[in-house]
C-alpha cells in the first residue's frame, strides 16, 4: 500500500477487517517488519488519539517514530505555489516535504479543512502534495475531507459488536458550538456503505453532506424514523457543506443532542463517537456512560486500524 487517504486504498474491506482482527489478537507478531524503519507523523492540528494510537501501532511493528507539530517550533509553512513570501511564513511546503521525506520511510499527515474555500478543501491539496513530493508512502491521519483511520476503526468496532449480518447504522448530526469539518462523517458514511450496512443519515436541513461520500446511504430528516430499529447510533457534528453556507454553523439546536429519549427510539442500539466529544452538547452524560456506549473500545481500535495500514505500507517498501 503506497497511500491511504480513502476507502478505495484499503481494497477488500472484509479482508482488511480480518487482518485487523488477527493483528489485534497478536499485535507483536511482526516486530521485525519495522526494524530500522522510521515513521514521521506530521501534525498541522491537535490530536490525542491519533497521535498516541498511531505511535503505538508503529512501535508494535518495531519502528522508530518521529513526531512534528508544525505549529509548535517548526517554521511556518506556505502551502500555495506562486506566492511572494514576504509575510510571516518562512518556508514553503515544496521544500519542507522532500526534506522531511529524506529522514523517514513512511509519513502520516494530519491537516484539517480550512472551512473557507470548499473547492480548495475538497481538492485535498496538503495531503496531495505530500503524496506527490515526499517520495514516501503517505497516510492520512485526518485530512480535509476524510478520516479513514477513524472509519476503519469504527468498522472494526461494529464488526466486533454486531449481532446481525446487515445492521442498521444511523449517523446523526449533533450540535456543537464551533464549526467542524465534514471529514469524520464523510468517511464514516462511505466506509459503512462499503461494509454493506443499512446506513441512514439524519440531520437538520442544510447539513447535507457531499453525495460523493454518502452514495448508497439513505438521508432521513425525520429523526424518529431514522432511529427506529437502529442497531448503532454514530453521533458527530459537522459544519455545512452545501453552497454558500460551506463551513458555517447553521444550528446549535440541542433537541439533536443524543439523550436517553433518542436511544429509546432505537433497537437497544450501541452509541458511538470518534472523540473528542463535548458532553451534553453532542451526547448526554447518561448515554456516553451507559453500558451501550462504545466510545472507549472504538478509540482503542485506532491502534489496530493504524497498525494494519502501517503493516501494509511496510510490506510494500
Ligand atoms: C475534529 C473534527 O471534527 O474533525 C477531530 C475529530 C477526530 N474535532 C474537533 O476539532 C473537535
Ligand atoms: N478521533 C480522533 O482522531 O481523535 P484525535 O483528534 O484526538 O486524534
Amino acid at each position: 500500500m503506497k497511500q491511504f487517504t480513502s476507502v478505495a486504498d484499503i481494497g477488500d474491506l472484509r479482508k482488511a477487517v480480518a487482518e485487523a482482527l488477527e493483528i489485534k489478537a497478536n499485535r507483536f507478531a511482526h516486530t521485525d517488519l519495522g526494524r530500522n524503519r522510521t515513521l514521521l507523523m506530521i501534525f498541522f492540528n491537535s490530536s490525542l488519539r491519533t497521535r498516541l494510537s498511531t505511535q503505538k501501532a508503529a512501535m508494535n511493528l518495531g519502528m522508530n517514530v518521529m513526531v512534528l507539530d508544525v505549529n509548535q517550533g517548526a517554521w511556518k509553512l506556505e502551502t500555495e505555489r506562486g506566492v511572494i513570501m514576504d509575510g510571516d511564513k518562512a518556508e514553503h511546503l515544496l521544500e519542507a516535504i522532500p526534506v522531511m521525506g529524506s529522514y523517514c520511510d513512511l509519513i502520516g499527515v494530519r491537516s484539517f479543512a480550512g472551512l473557507k474555500d470548499r473547492d480548495e478543501d475538497y481538492e485535498e491539496r496538503v495531503v496531495g502534495q505530500f503524496i506527490k513530493y515526499s517520495g514516501r508512502p503517505v497516510f492520512s491521519m485526518e485530512a480535509a475531507t476524510g478520516h479513514p483511520l477513524q472509519a476503519f476503526a469504527d468498522i472494526i468496532t461494529i464488526e466486533e459488536h454486531k449481532t446481525k449480518e446487515r445492521p442498521k447504522v444511523v449517523l446523526t448530526w449533533a450540535p456543537h458550538p464551533k464549526a467542524l469539518p465534514q471529514a469524520v462523517p464523510n468517511s464514516f458514511a462511505q466506509w459503512s456503505v462499503a461494509a454493506g450496512y443499512d446506513v441512514v443519515i439524519t440531520h437538520p436541513e442544510g447539513y447535507e453532506l457531499s453525495p460523493e461520500f454518502t452514495a448508497g446511504a439513505t438521508i432521513e430528516y425525520d429523526r424518529a424514523k431514522a432511529f427506529e430499529g437502529a442497531d448503532f447510533v454514530y453521533a458527530k457534528n459537522w459544519s455545512a457543506y452545501a453552497g454558500d453556507n460551506y463551513g458555517k454553523v447553521l444550528s446549535t439546536d440541542r433537541s439533536w443532542t443524543v439523550d436517553d429519549a433518542t436511544m429509546a427510539m432505537t433497537d437497544n442500539a450501541y452509541f458511538m463517537h470518534c472523540l473528542p466529544v463535548r458532553r451534553n452538547m453532542i451526547v448526554t452524560d447518561s448515554v456516553i456512560e451507559s453500558p451501550r456506549s462504545l466510545v472507549i473500545p472504538e478509540a482503542a481500535n485506532r491502534e489496530i486500524s493504524a497498525q494494519t495500514v502501517i503493516k501494509r505500507m511496510l510490506e510494500s517498501l
